[in-house]
């Protein structure tokens, strides 16, 4: 066995890996299964740090006699170097974990879950903020912890957003508090079963103790049932019940316990979905010491992220929502379920694995039509066959919009949920939800 730590694949979580473990004097040899203009600009870049970096390929003899493997989350657990590092018996770890583990001593609050969870990351760092606490939020949301790691700032929180990906080669996890926004089937083009997605998810609670506090959906059973005997207290939120972080609609308030949080009209964003997040926010935050008017005050001057139920125009009296984050089925039914004016629903892309017919029961009525597209297109007009709603093909993202605009009238919306990830037409769902918004401003 050498002295050598193999980082595997380079994008942000490796490069940034990659310069942490150079930082502290480690040896490296950093490898990616692909070239590209971007991975030869980071390899210049780490090995004038002293990283070893190959592209193309990954040396797995050399991989297999390391003394750590770092994994990105991107590269999946079968993955060749993963898998030959695992039968050489080489200690695999998460990128998210290395980073963790040099940010010790800085109290972080995590959440994952299906869906909701980069919203509710952003809305605990800006919560945390309207509590005075300088705070940054992180993780699957974009910075990796590595790279966090590697700032000068020394926050006094983090909001660390976990994927299923990051779970599970993450093994010291320990929140101040932690989050489980909600559980439905996902990403199966990855994983073997559903079972085995939720055991990652599940991760979360493997360093619960006494003192844990742990924030969980009081309205869905699939995350109730997965923290049913973990150690510490456990504070629930509901859109539909008294919790202990409720919306009242009868007085249309969003409540911690019985104390009024703010009236619902007052948190700008959309849908019931958005009023879990920011309860489960709320929740998190209260926990560690904010009080309730610095987190009204926070709830207010909070504003939708990028590509999540975004209203990014009107157009002749047509809202166009960019809500090309959601690359999954829950997602999509999230969204709708949000939508107040008659629409039109862009759907499509790469298939991940879920049918689409149970989202028929919640268009029929309400969507003018679905424009299907992408890898999905064929699988989308199957599934939605006999459910009532109209479906038109399309193929350029440009011909999806001219659809959506031909079909829709002045007091209508477009929706942009495609319940598929983008990789067949865009870079990423970015990409796509920038396209989006692109072409309506150019109307
Ligand atoms: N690769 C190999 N060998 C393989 C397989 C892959 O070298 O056998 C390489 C790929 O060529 C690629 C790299 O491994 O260059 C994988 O990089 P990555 O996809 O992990 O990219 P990062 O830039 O590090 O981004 C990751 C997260 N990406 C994924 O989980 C797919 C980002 O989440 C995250 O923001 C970032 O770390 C910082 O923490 C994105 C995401 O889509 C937004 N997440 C999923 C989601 O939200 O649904 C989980």
């Amino acid at each position: 066995m050498s002295d050598e730590v193999a980082v595997i694949g380079l994008g942000r979580s490796g490069v940034a890996a990659t310069k942490l473990l150079r930082r502290a004097g480690r040896a490296v040899y950093a490898s990616d299964s692909a070239t590209s203009p971007a991975l030869s600009a980071a390899a210049v870049e780490l090995r004038a740090l002293g990283a070893a970096v190959e592209l193309g390929g990954h040396d797995l003899l050399r991989i297999a006699a390391s003394e750590v493997c770092v994994v990105s989350p991107g590269v999946p657990p079968d993955a060749p170097p993963v898998a030959t590092a695992r039968a050489a018996g080489v200690p695999i770890r998460a990128e998210a974990e290395l980073g963790l583990q040099a940010l010790a001593g800085i109290p972080y609050i995590a959440v994952t879950g299906t869906n909701g969870k980069t919203t509710t990351t952003a809305l605990i760092g800006h919560l945390l903020q309207a509590g005075g606490r300088t705070a940054r939020a992180v993780g699957n949301i974009g910075t990796p912890l590595a790279e966090m790691a590697l700032a000068p700032e020394r926050p006094e929180w983090l909001a660390v957003e976990l994927s299923s990906f990051q779970l599970h080669d993450m093994e010291l996890l320990r929140p101040t508090v932690g989050v489980l926004t909600n559980l439905s089937p996902d990403h199966l083009d990855r994983y073997p079963d559903i079972g085995a997605y939720y055991a990652d998810k599940r991760r979360l609670f493997r360093q619960a103790g006494p003192d844990s506090v742990w924030v969980t959906n009081a309205d869905d059973a699939g995350s109730e049932e997965s923290v049913r005997g973990v150690a510490g207290r456990q504070l629930r939120f509901s859109v539909k019940q008294r919790a202990d972080g409720w919306y009242d609609r009868t007085g249309d308030r969003l409540r911690l316990g019985e104390s009024e949080l703010l009236p619902r009209a007052a948190l700008p964003l959309l849908g019931d979905h958005n009023v879990a997040n920011a309860l489960a926010a709320a929740l998190a935050v209260h926990a560690v010491g904010v009080d309730l008017p610095a987190l009204a005050a926070g709830l207010r001057s909070f504003r939708a992220l990028p590509h999540r139920m975004e209203p990014v125009g009107e157009v002749d009296g047509v809202l166009w929502i960019n809500d090309s984050k959601a690359t999954n089925v829950a997602s999509t039914e999230v969204a709708v379920a949000a939508m107040a004016r008659p629409f039109a629903l862009l759907l499509g892309g790469r298939h991940k694995g879920e049918p689409y017919t149970r989202l028929g029961t919640a268009l029929a009525g309400r969507c003018r039509a679905v424009i299907a597209f992408g890898e999905a297109k064929p699988r989308i007009v199957a599934d939605l066959a006999g459910t009532g709603v109209p479906v038109v093909e399309a193929g350029s993202f440009d011909e999806v919009m001219a659809r959506a605009k031909a079909l829709v009238r002045p007091g209508d919306a477009v929706l942009l949920s495609p319940a598929c990830s983008s990789y067949d037409m865009f870079k990423n769902y970015e990409e796509r939800g920038r396209r989006f918004r692109e072409i309506v401003e150019a109307w």
